[in-house]
């Protein structure tokens, strides 16, 4: 359904706006989206726009058209997106489609449904008119191919200094929304879903606190619904930072070989503060405000 936001709101004049999205892809994606949130436009919009900048590089491994294949050479993506007024939509394991969370965001607004996937999921990107694609570039191909000489099922961490893309906005209104998207783990089982599709997982808003996104091993971040228990921790009150930092702490509690793996969160409270933090060195994440340039902030990490 279209959400219900009066012209006040649409317009405020006075509020400031804020955006932040993981690793260095974030930074295009960031000026993408201030391109709404600058002149007044709504966060789910900006948030759509920002994240199909790196879904349509060719050159990103990870994300959408050029993002590296399942073990048998098919290239599977997962997005979702969430608005301020909760609602969401969401996609998993769709293949041919360049720009997944505008489907996602189809789903959100032409459906009654949350989330569409596989085979369901095209049908219904065709059929909104979505073009179909070979998304598998020679540069992932080759990757795929390299990697079949060994077959190796082990994921590597921060292997490009990019990754799955997350990305947070507040409007000069003061909503927030989200949006989250990626090609999952490199070389995946055929049909594997992470934690980027799935709300609470990848991705959550509450309108109230704030919101949260995630980027790493999918799996432990689902065993913690991390990016809600990031939201229900800012609503008792910890810094957004701390927040992140108090769900990596939950997912080292719970895997035994979490010096293997890498998770990482940034997260935005809805007085425009922001944080992130990661289990590993090397995750950042790209800000932009109404009165800061579009930076790039290591975050902390545990070890
Ligand atoms: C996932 N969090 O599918 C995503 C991205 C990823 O290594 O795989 N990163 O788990």
């Amino acid at each position: 359904m279209a959400n219900t936001f009066s012209r006040d709101q649409l317009f405020s004049p006075s509020g400031n706006a804020t955006v932040i999205s993981t690793w260095n892809h974030g930074l295009e994606a960031n000026v993408a989206s201030w391109q709404i949130l600058g002149v007044g436009g709504r966060s789910i919009d900006a948030v759509e726009a920002g994240v199909r900048i790196p879904e349509s590089d060719p050159e990103n491994t990870s994300v959408g058209l050029g993002g590296l294949p399942d073990r048998d050479g098919h290239v599977t993506l997962d997005a979702c997106i969430m608005d301020s007024t909760g609602n969401c939509g969401s996609v998993a394991a769709l293949e041919h489609i360049e720009n997944p969370i505008s489907v996602a965001r189809k789903v959100m607004d032409d459906t009654p449904h949350v989330m569409l996937v596989g085979d369901g999921a095209l049908q219904f990107a065709l059929n909104a008119g979505f073009e179909k694609k070979n998304l598998l570039t020679e540069k992932a191909r080759k990757a795929w191919v390299e990697w079949q000489k060994k077959a190796e099922y082990s994921p590597v961490i921060n292997i490009e200094n990019h990754d799955t893309i997350g990305m947070l906005a507040q409007d000069k209104a003061g909503n927030i929304s989200g949006a989250c998207t990626t090609s999952g783990l490199a070389f995946k089982m055929r049909g594997r879903v992470g934690d980027s599709p799935i709300i609470g997982a990848g991705l959550f808003v509450d309108n109230e606190i704030g919101g949260a996104t995630s980027t790493g091993m999918g799996e432990a971040i689902i065993k913690v619904a991390g990016s809600h228990t990031v939201v229900e921790l800012m609503r008792q009150g910890y810094e957004p930072d701390i927040a992140c930092k108090l769900t990596v702490e939950r997912i080292i509690k719970k895997e035994s070989n979490y010096k293997q793996l890498q998770v990482g969160f940034i997260a935005i409270r809805k007085d425009g503060a922001v944080g992130g933090y990661a289990l590993q060195k090397g995750f950042n994440y790209a800000l932009m405000t109404s009165s800061e340039r579009n930076i790039l902030i290591d975050a902390k990490h545990k070890l």
